[in-house]
């Protein structure tokens, strides 16, 4: 039975937008059906399945016995282990088992990067990721994200240093992360755009829910752990003094990285983790949190800082290493690396009579 001609195709309209699957939308993006378009679309649809199970388990993980707390370990990064932390690291393992896509993962959670042999050296794809961030959320049900970054596996890697990883964010093939919130969303970039999905729990897939992302040129949200402040060299205080000081700036920060991103992204304004004065490079890591990051907020007309540098041209000495980011619409970051860049002036003209 078809609707008259003259009334909308609102059946039409919402049977597409239903059928605009993550899988085909990277194939709409990459205007082919090649073997590299299939795998790059396969290797987002199984990013896709991770993200199902995660956000299964994480809203069964109050009701089941021994899914919350700690393990009692520590990871490589000196930090407490959550079970939800090495679950959801198993969880993006299994999906690329069997899979001829991904021959490698590099992890917050392990120290070295893993194989999977039967991949390799089909799938020359290396999958990095932080299966949970923001898992000091996971106990008390606030948001928490996994964030990924994919990249070309270049040469055999044969000492399995990965040294091929320690290059720049300008290397990513794709990047993007699942928000586990009142909804679970994927947001992802392979270059084109950045787009976002929305799990369909009823359907069981994400669906297209905004395209074509772009973060505002300026927004009032600086989102920032101002309990550092004493730890922070004196240009990012003065930066806070300064919104502190002036109307149209409201402070937000969840503790979760990609919560706070992701409010960023789509109202503008700008997120800091700066380094101290104790750790100049920072809490959040490169090649799995800040590059991924950057290359979305870039993507959307974004910038992304290390107050320095670009964070897509930093090249890491390790695959654990860190940076400080500042990230957001344009004009924010560049409110607060003029900051910086005045410190330094004045370090540069009078060392002795700048305050500290
Ligand atoms: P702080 C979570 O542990 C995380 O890695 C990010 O998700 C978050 O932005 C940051 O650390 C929070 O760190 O020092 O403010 O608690």
């Amino acid at each position: 039975m078809f609707a008259a001609a003259s009334e909308p195709q609102i059946t039409e309209i919402s049977l597409d937008r239903d059928c605009t699957t993550l899988s085909r939308h990277v194939l709409q993006q990459l205007q082919s059906f090649s073997p590299d378009a299939q795998d790059l679309s396969a290797l987002m649809n199984r990013i896709a399945l991770a993200g199902k199970l995660i956000s299964r388990h994480l809203s069964r993980s109050g009701l089941v016995e021994g899914m919350l707390g700690f393990t009692g370990g520590v990871n490589v990064q000196g930090e407490d282990v959550k079970r939800m932390d090495l679950y959801a690291n198993e969880v993006f393992i299994s999906v690329f088992k069997q899979s001829g896509l991904v021959c490698r993962l590099a992890s917050e959670e392990m120290d070295k990067p893993y194989y999977i042999p039967e991949n390799c050296p089909i799938g020359r794809y290396t999958l990095l990721y932080d299966p949970i961030d923001g898992s000091s959320n996971i106990d008390i049900n606030l948001n928490v994200g996994s964030i990924f970054s994919i990249r070309q596996q270049e040469g055999m890697d044969e000492d399995g240093e990965a040294k091929d990883l320690l290059q720049s964010g300008r290397k990513q093939i794709a990047a993007g992360y699942i928000l586990y919130g009142p909804s679970t969303m994927l947001v992802y970039s392979i270059g084109k755009g950045v787009h976002s999905f929305t799990l369909d729990p009823s359907l069981g897939e994400f669906i297209l829910s905004h395209e074509n992302i772009k973060v505002p040129r300026h927004g009032p949200i600086y989102s920032v752990n101002e309990g550092n402040f004493w730890q922070w060299e004196e240009s990012i205080r003065d930066y806070i003094r300064y919104v502190h000081r002036h109307e149209g700036y409201t402070a937000r920060y969840s503790g979760a990285l990609v919560g706070d991103f992701h409010r960023i992204l789509f109202q503008g304004g700008v997120f800091l983790y700066p380094g101290t004065v104790k750790k100049p490079e920072g809490k959040l890591r490169l090649l799995y949190e800040t590059a991924p990051l950057a290359f979305l907020m870039e993507q959307a007309g974004g910038k992304a800082s290390t107050g320095t540098e670009e964070v897509l041209d930093v090249v890491p000495d390790k695959l654990h290493a860190r940076t400080p980011i500042i990230i957001g619409s344009v004009e924010d970051v560049e409110l607060v690396e003029s900051f910086i860049q005045e410190r330094n002036r004045e370090l540069k003209e009078a060392p002795f009579m700048a305050k500290s």
